[in-house]
């Protein structure tokens, strides 16, 4: 059976990986396929978001750059929400660089992402030497690395010959590799199986005015063959009460998933 027509529980058994099997064991207990994206930049704000929003989602994506107070103290309290509310947290890094130095830019730095992140994503653009660096450090602590396949921005490059490496190179490092950022399944077949996440994903609008695209979560989930949504200021946009946005976004996702299992 394709993993598009299969449960997440049941799909856990297709991953070596720790932190894809995790993922796929906690949304199918939690039945939620919602990430939010909590791109706020001040500590009071991000704790706040993330203790009413953690309820409803099984993964917690951050740019821990973008806070101005960022201290170790935030880190801490982060893994007390992830322990309480039962999420993941992965860090959407970007990481583009040779493997030596997104080694150290993992690892190392003010942040030490690989301490605390289960998930993080790398650009494919400098070929296999940035997987290859990133699990030097990461696998052994059973994280897991999604490559951006394609992205949600008007004009990306990331489209039909790159979108196609990138496929490759996953298959190349199916122990570390786990998925994909992109805007639909990009592999249909019975054998293999990476998990999809999607960014770009609104209820009511349909573009941000910097190049974000935003398409409905039954788009993403039902019709392309996604399996998780990535959703931000959806959520927490002006004068929304984050914790009614976060079940309205969860439940669309899961309805979406609960009419792909059964079409
Ligand atoms: O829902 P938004 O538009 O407020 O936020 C979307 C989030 C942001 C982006 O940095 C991220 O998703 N993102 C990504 C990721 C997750 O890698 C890739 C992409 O192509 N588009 C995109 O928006 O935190």
């Amino acid at each position: 059976m394709s993993s598009i027509s299969k449960k997440y529980g049941e799909r856990v058994e297709n991953f070596s990986n720790k932190a894809a099997r995790e993922l796929l064991s906690l949304i199918e207990r939690k039945k939620t396929n919602l990430s939010l994206a909590l791109d706020v930049t001040t500590k009071r704000e991000f704790l706040e978001i993330a203790d009413k929003v953690g309820p409803y989602i099984c993964l917690l994506k951050t740019h821990i750059d973008i806070l101005v107070d960022f201290d170790q103290d935030l880190i801490d309290q982060l893994k007390e929400l992830r322990a309480k509310h039962d999420f993941l947290i992965f860090e959407d890094r970007k990481f583009a660089d040779i493997g030596n130095t997104v080694k150290y830019q993992y690892s190392k730095g003010i942040y030490k992402i690989v301490e605390w992140a289960d998930i993080t994503n790398a650009h494919p653009l400098p070929g296999d030497g940035i997987v290859s660096g990133l699990k030097e450090v990461g696998l052994s602590l059973g994280r897991g690395l999604l490559l951006l396949a394609e992205m949600s921005s008007k004009g990306s490059l990331a489209t039909g010959a790159y979108t196609e490496a990138a496929i490759e190179m996953a298959r190349r490092h199916k122990d570390f590799v786990i998925g994909f950022i992109a805007g639909r399944k990009l592999i249909c077949n019975d054998d293999e199986d990476f998990i999809v996440m999607s960014p770009g994903v609104g209820l009511d609008a349909s573009k941000d005015g910097l190049g974000q695209q935003y398409k409905t979560p039954r788009s993403v989930i039902f019709e392309n063959g996604s399996d998780i949504i990535i959703v931000g200021r959806g959520i927490y946009g002006k004068d929304k009460d984050v914790a009614t946005e976060a079940q309205r976004y969860r439940d669309a996702g899961w309805n979406a998933y609960l009419e792909r299992l059964t079409n």
